[in-house]
């Protein structure tokens, strides 16, 4: 762990560790319940990218924005989606963030400041400029993120937002969450910089990167970046190092990542890394477990609040639709 001036004191860690603790076990419980059968949805693993996700969304304030991708339950939690209602989306209930309509590859809950999901690799970009661009307009200091991974920085709405975002000084964060592959792809398969962050130079940007798994580091380089952005200096790039512990979704077997690399991963869990580092801290084991178990608790109510809700009515497939509401 990195020990540097700006480094969020204990407080705030702990802010870090139970977000991240809350995207684990959400996770966990998606492939359980998943893999037995009792919820048929596609399901995009976040597992080994926790700790990146928590860092930046507790250096944001909550009305702050955030664009996010398929894979994106850790970023949609960190920022503060009430999981009950985010299970049920995620299970095309009514009483889902979207009442049903969205789905997994669309969750949407303003009040959060998560303004939009998308399964479109890229498009996020644009969209985030377009928030930003509304807040440098009315002045209301908000800041945007938007997510992404390495292989959605080789598609062209990339390179036209981050030179957008770079002429008009924007405050928008992009977040690229590095995990060293594109759906199949590796990395150096299809990706022509040797650090995504070189990409910062060509939109005269400023970049940085970090080990998204260090949640000191990661803090740190969030938190400057969303100063930078709020004083009106503009943009960041952040590339974000990590690595997903599965396949590009859920049943994929990995089979294209070296077992090696895999195993180096999983022994780096930045989880478990994390919570060595809070004991050395003087938090109690005894506080810590009862912090994951409450956690626990909530992820368990939320998938069974899921479960008992109904699906929406057939209507409601009309509604919020076309700008003029059908009888
Ligand atoms: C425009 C577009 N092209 C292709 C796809 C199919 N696709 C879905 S995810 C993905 C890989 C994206 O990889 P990366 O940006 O690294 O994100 P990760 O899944 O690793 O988080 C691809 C190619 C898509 N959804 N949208």
């Amino acid at each position: 762990m990195t020990e540097l001036e700006a480094s969020p004191n204990r407080e705030t860690l702990l802010e870090i560790y139970q977000r991240a603790v809350m995207i684990n076990r959400a996770d966990m419980k998606f492939r359980s319940m998943i893999s037995s059968g009792k919820l048929a949805i596609v399901y995009y693993p976040v597992r080994g990218q926790e700790v990146l996700s928590a860092a930046m969304m507790t250096a944001l304030e909550p009305d702050d924005y955030l664009v996010t991708t398929y894979r994106g339950v850790h970023d949609q939690l960190a920022k503060g989606v009430p999981i009950k209602n985010l299970w049920a989306e995620f299970a095309g209930k009514a009483t889902g963030t979207c009442k049903g309509k969205g789905g997994p590859m669309h969750i949407t809950h303003p009040e959060s400041g998560v303004m939009v999901t998308t399964g479109i690799v890229g498009s996020g970009l644009p969209i985030a400029n377009g928030l930003a661009i509304s807040s440098q307009l009315r002045g209301d200091g908000r800041v945007t993120v938007v997510c992404f991974g390495d292989g959605a920085s080789n598609i062209g709405a990339f390179h036209e937002a981050l030179n957008m975002a770079s002429v008009s000084k924007l405050p928008v964060i992009f977040l690229c969450q590095n995990n060293l592959f594109a759906e199949h792809t590796a990395y150096s398969f299809g990706t022509s910089a040797k650090e995504i962050v070189d990409r910062a130079t060509g939109y005269n940007m400023r970049g940085a990167q970090v080990n998204g798994n260090d949640p000191i580091a990661m803090y740190r380089v969030a938190k400057e970046a969303v100063d930078y952005a709020r004083d009106g200096h503009g943009p960041t790039l952040v590339e974000a190092k990590t690595f997903r512990f599965s396949g590009h979704l859920l049943g994929d077997d990995s089979h294209y990542i070296p077992a090696e690399m895999m195993a180096a991963a999983k022994q780096a869990d930045p989880m478990p890394a994390f919570r060595s580092y809070l004991l050395g801290l003087q938090v109690s084991e005894a506080d810590l477990t009862q912090l994951e178990s409450g956690i626990q608790t909530l992820v368990d109510e939320a998938a069974q609040f899921a479960m008992d809700s109904d699906y929406p009515d057939v209507i409601e497939s009309r509604r919020d639709v076309l700008a003029e509401e059908l009888p």
